[in-house]
C-alpha cells in the first residue's frame, strides 16, 4: 500500500479565477495552461495499518497546523471513495519548486499526492478521474495530471462530475520556453483562494472578465494548433492583465503588483519592440513569467537579467505530466 508519483507545476495562459463552489472546487470558467519540466513535486504515500493518524513530510520537515489539515481533509475523499476510513498514511513529499520561484507548490503538490494516493489504494483511476480528484485538492493542480497544453473543463454539473482536465496538445508538440523572473519580495501576498473569492463577490469588472473568456480560449487553442507564437503571446499576456484588473475592482481593492513587476513587463515589452517575440504573464504574486522560443533565449536572459532587481531567473521548457516512480 505504497506509492510514488511525480508531478511538475504549469502556468496558465487562460487563467483560472473564481469558483461557483467553494467545496467541491468548481471553477466560473475554463482555463489553460502548459505544464513546466522544471519545477515538479515527488511524493510518497504509504497506508500503514497501525497508523491511528496521517503523517505529513514535506522537504524532510513534520508539518502540522493548517497544512497538515489540508492534506489529511484531502486524504479523507480518498479514504471514503476506497471505503477505508480508518487507514491512515506516511505523506512524504519533496518540493523541487524553488520556493523563491514564485510559483506556487500546490499544482504540483495536490497532482504529486492525489496519484500517489491511488495508486498505494489501487484505486484504478482513468486520468479523467485523477484529474477530477486533483481539482479538489487545488483547482489549478487538475491540470498538472497531463503534460504539454491543458484546458480544464468548468463543467455545468452540480456535483463536478464534468470539471476536469483535457490535454489540446502532448509535450513535444511545440517547444516554447519559459523563464520565470524572481525578485525581490516586498509585501505579503493575498493568497490566490481569498483573493479570487474577494474578486468574485465584489468587483464591478468581473463580468466583464468572464464575458470576455470564451474568445480568448477559442483563439489561444487555434494559435496553439497551429504554432503561431505571437498569437498566443499575445492572448496569454492580455488574458493576464484582464485578471489583475478584476483585483483593482474589488472591495477592499488590491493588487499582486509591485513596482519591480511593472519594470519586467515593460522589459519585456521592450523586447518587443527590438523585434524578439517574448511575452509575459503573472498569477497572484509579484513574479513575472516570460515566454519566448528557444532561438531567442539568449536575447531574453541577457534583457532579464539586465533588469533591476531581478534576483533569479529560472528557464522552463513544456514539461509532461504525472509518472510514477
Ligand atoms: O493557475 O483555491 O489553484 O489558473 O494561479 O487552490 O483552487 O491556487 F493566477 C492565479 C490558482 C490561480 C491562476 O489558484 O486556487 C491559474 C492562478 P485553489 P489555486
Amino acid at each position: 500500500m505504497r506509492a510514488t508519483a511525480k508531478a511538475h507545476t504549469n502556468i496558465a495562459l487562460i487563467k483560472y479565477w473564481g469558483k461557483r463552489n467553494e467545496e467541491l472546487i468548481l471553477p466560473t470558467n475554463n482555463s489553460l495552461s502548459v505544464t513546466l519540466d522544471g519545477f515538479y513535486t515527488e511524493t510518497t504515500v504509504h497506508f500503514k495499518e497501525h497508523f491511528e493518524q496521517d503523517k505529513f513530510i514535506l522537504n524532510n520537515e513534520t508539518i502540522s497546523g493548517v497544512m497538515y489539515e489540508r492534506v489529511t481533509k484531502y486524504l479523507d475523499l480518498f479514504r471514503e471513495h476506497a471505503n477505508k476510513k480508518n487507514l491512515y498514511a506516511e505523506v512524504i513529499s519533496m518540493n523541487k519548486v524553488p520556493t523563491a520561484a514564485g510559483f506556487a507548490s500546490s499544482a504540483s503538490g495536490f497532482a504529486a499526492l492525489a496519484a500517489a494516493t491511488a495508486k498505494a489504494l489501487e484505486l484504478n483511476l482513468s486520468k479523467q478521474d485523477l484529474s477530477r480528484f486533483t481539482r479538489q485538492g487545488s483547482g489549478s493542480a487538475c491540470r498538472s495530471v497531463y503534460g504539454g497544453f491543458v484546458e480544464w473543463e468548468k463543467g455545468e454539473a452540480n456535483d463536478g462530475s464534468d470539471s476536469f482536465a483535457i490535454q489540446i496538445a502532448p509535450q513535444d508538440h511545440w517547444d516554447i520556453r519559459i523563464a520565470a523572473v524572481v525578485l525581490t519580495a516586498k509585501e505579503k501576498d493575498v493568497s490566490s483562494r481569498v483573493g479570487m473569492k474577494r474578486t468574485v463577490d465584489t468587483s464591478v469588472f468581473y463580468d466583464g472578465w468572464l464575458e470576455s473568456l470564451p474568445a480568448d480560449l477559442h483563439a489561444i487553442k487555434e494559435g496553439i494548433k497551429a504554432r503561431d507564437f505571437e498569437k498566443v503571446g499575445s492572448i496569454a499576456e492580455a488574458n493576464c492583465l484582464k485578471m489583475h484588473a478584476t483585483t483593482l475592482g474589488a472591495n477592499p481593492p488590491f493588487t499582486y503588483w509591485q513596482d519591480n513587476t511593472m519594470t519586467v513587463m515593460q522589459a519585456v515589452q521592450e523586447l518587443r519592440k527590438e523585434n524578439v517575440p517574448a511575452y509575459f504573464t503573472i498569477d497572484a504574486g509579484p513574479n513575472v513569467k516570460v515566454l519566448y522560443l528557444p532561438e531567442d533565449e539568449e536575447k531574453v536572459l541577457e534583457k532579464l537579467h539586465a533588469t533591476e532587481e531581478v534576483s533569479d531567473v529560472i528557464v522552463s521548457k513544456v514539461g509532461e505530466g504525472i509518472s510514477y516512480v
